[in-house]
């Protein structure tokens, strides 16, 4: 039986366990990469691990997220992490040089190589060729500290791309399209990989959109082959000795495949508030919208910004809507300000924005109350754009553009003044425009150990996870439903300043649950955590979708939260609370999630015996009036960090 590529690839990186899906595997890591939001944490926690130089093939850190500057935080964030990325032999991606992952395609990403990302969208990379996969800050730390990464090995969905998109319809449509089949719960355990005659119709920047947005379908990764297609790309980026060919075996079996036919697609949206909740743009046409914002690491290479570039020419944007565009990368910003592109779009009415992730993380462009925006990022959580029961569209740039000509929610093939116009397909550039002054490279080891780095007083060092109790008592602290994700958990917009600084970052966790003139869900966990009474989430199906943020465990943790029971848990949320000591457990019977209630005293007793060697624990009501049972799906590793007190004070024993 032939090989899938993913398998080819991870086979390649394997350094423990068999390749056998469903099995415990530790790989290689080449590369790393983190971002301002994440790599703070991630940073302070590989100084703790007592590492020196990083031991990968390349690291890079970036500053995307992080960056309106209100309060000195954000500030004290990129000197830290410039300083540390010096001390420590890793390239630094500076301020205002753009998005992590668009950057990384430009001029890191590599075929066959693996990378680990501290954001849940490093799939992005997938879009080259590589195993690119999203992880806690606490697992990439340890993968800069030359440790393997540890993941069960996925089953492979194959995508079969058949056909050709036609004019006006985007790659955007096709993981769209994707996402309307799989939906974002009941994925883990999954990577696709995509295949068929279609896929060499697909220029990379297409591809990286595709792999990107598999984050939301919460598989562990998604991969195109490295073909003729990232040759062009790559010796575009001045990169071409970074290319080399590769592909699945003819005959290789995937495990389930699903056809996409990409002649039969069509303009699609994903309407509030959850990325599968899929319709076609021809079917909620019409609708008046306020806001349209063009950027995130899905959709703004320099091929989509090109193209809305075109459309806008001499056109004008309807004046009830709110037009914003975040380059992707100061590659792409560059690139349409030389050529001419940047006016055309300014002279639309375009509200140009900063190279980052911008309104995608709620750091500004909020919309008004009611008001619907079109977006062409990748998720749209209800209030993650930070107003509060927001409107918020996912679509593809073109259909962005259309209705912001038209002010209401448009499908570009029915736009009366773009029927007779041609599509602006936008080639890959023959060479793009290089500049690599904003990314530091690392320094030499002598200059390295001479380095200072900068600690700024709103930086605080997060603690390590407390030892497990042999038996838990505890309390539950809340009851959630279906699709928690970790915007609900750990709330980022306004709040995002305060990812180095755990103890007040705690604070608004489950702020979205808080209900006015009541306790809020942090003052309830730490007034129990002072009685000495474990906090216990109960949740529905897929709990901690979407990113990868580390704060959503750590910050919980830290309240005293040690066990969520939940009917499902997502992947890389999973692996951060067992990285910071909270016990996931799920329900044995999905019906006794209805058997509980927020208030219930709960009692485990033996935790510590379950989690050394059985799949199910009993959880019985303090007042003896019902029992259940938990099931734990641990890995042996999974079980020696619970036992451990956590990751950290796991690496710590291992060094002694
Ligand atoms: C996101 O898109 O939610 C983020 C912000 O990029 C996160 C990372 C973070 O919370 O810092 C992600 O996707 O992992
Ligand atoms: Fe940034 Fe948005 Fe991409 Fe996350 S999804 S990395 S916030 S652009």
């Amino acid at each position: 039986m032939g090989q899938t590529l993913f398998y080819k690839i991870l086979g390649e990186h394997l350094v423990e366990g068999s390749l056998v899906a469903g099995e415990q595997i530790g790989i290689r890591i080449d590369q790393t990469l983190t971002q301002d939001a994440t790599g703070t944490t991630a940073f302070l926690l590989y100084e703790s691990m007592g590492a020196g130089p990083v031991k990968t093939d390349l690291s890079v850190s970036y500053i995307d997220h992080n960056m309106a500057g209100f309060g000195p935080e954000n500030h004290n964030d990129h000197l830290y992490l410039q300083t540390i990325a010096a001390k420590c032999g890793v390239y630094h991606s500076r301020a205002g040089n753009g998005i992590c992952h668009q950057v990384h395609l430009e001029r890191f990403g590599k075929p066959g190589a693996t990378l680990l990302g501290s954001d849940s969208h490093t799939p992005t990379g997938g879009g080259i060729g590589m195993i690119a996969i999203g992880a806690g800050g606490l697992d990439v730390a340890a993968a800069m500290a030359g440790g393997p990464f540890y993941l069960t090995a996925p089953k492979v969905l194959g995508v079969r791309l058949t056909g050709r998109l036609n004019d006006w319809v985007a790659a955007k449509d096709v993981i769209l399209k994707l996402l309307s089949i799989l939906s974002t719960k009941g994925n883990v355990g999954w990577a696709v990989e995509y295949f068929g005659e279609a896929v060499a119709t697909l220029s990379v920047p297409q591809r990286a959109t595709i792999t990107n947005m598999g984050a939301e379908l919460g598989v562990t990764t998604s991969i195109f082959c490295s073909d003729e297609q990232t040759q062009d790309f790559l010796a575009a980026q001045q990169r071409a000795g970074d290319y080399q060919p590769l592909a699945a075996d003819t005959d290789a079996e995937y495990d389930r495949i699903v056809e996409i036919d990409l002649s039969a697609l069509e303009p699609m949206a994903a309407c509030p508030s959850s990325p599968d909740n899929v319709k076609s743009v021809r079917e909620i046409a019409g609708l008046k919208i306020g806001q349209v914002a063009v950027g995130s690491c899905t959709n703004s290479s320099y091929a989509d910004l090109m193209m809305a570039a075109k459309v806008l020419k001499g056109r004008q944007i309807d004046n009830m809507v709110e037009f914003a565009v975040a380059p992707g990368s100061r590659e792409v910003l560059n690139m349409l300000a030389e050529n001419g592109a940047l006016a055309d779009m300014i002279s639309a009415g375009a509200r140009i924005m900063e190279t980052g992730c911008g309104p995608c993380i709620g750091q500004g462009f909020s919309p008004a109350n009611d008001l619907v925006s079109l977006r062409t990022f990748n998720r749209n959580f209800a209030g993650r754009s930070g107003t509060k029961g927001d409107k918020v569209y996912l679509v593809s740039p073109e259909t962005a553009v259309a209705s912001a000509l038209a002010g209401k929610i448009t499908d570009p093939r029915d736009l009366p003044e773009l029927i007779d116009a041609q599509y602006p397909k936008v080639a890959l550039p023959k060479s793009f425009v290089i500049d690599d002054s904003m990314i530091e490279k690392p320094l030499g080891e002598k200059e390295a150990r001479q380095v200072e780095v900068h600690r700024g007083p709103t930086i605080v060092v997060p603690e390590a996870p407390k030892a497990l109790p042999e038996d838990l008592k505890g309390q539950v602290l809340l009851k959630c439903g279906d699709k928690i994700t970790t915007d609900h958990i750990m709330p980022a917009g306004v709040f995002l300043k305060l990812r180095s600084n755990v103890p007040e970052y705690a604070k608004v966790v489950f702020n979205c649950f808080n209900e006015e003139g009541k306790a809020t869900f942090a003052e309830r966990a730490l007034e129990l955590k002072g009685k000495g009474t474990a906090g216990i989430i109960a949740a529905g199906e897929s709990y901690g979708q979407g990113s990868s943020r580390e704060h959503a465990a750590l910050c919980p943790m830290y309240l005293g939260v040690r066990a969520v029971i939940a009917k499902s848990i997502e992947r890389i949320h999973k692996a951060n609370l067992i990285n910071f000591c909270i016990v996931p457990i799920e329900f044995a019977e999905p019906g006794d999630y209805d058997k509980l209630k927020a208030g219930d005293k709960l009692v485990i007793e033996g935790l510590v015996e379950a989690v050394k060697s059985s799949d199910e624990l009993k959880i019985a009501k303090a007042d003896g009036s019902f029992e259940f049972t938990g099931k734990l799906a641990l890995s042996a590793r999974d079980r020696e960090i619970l036992l451990c007190g956590g990751r950290l004070n796991l690496t710590r024993k291992q060094a002694e």
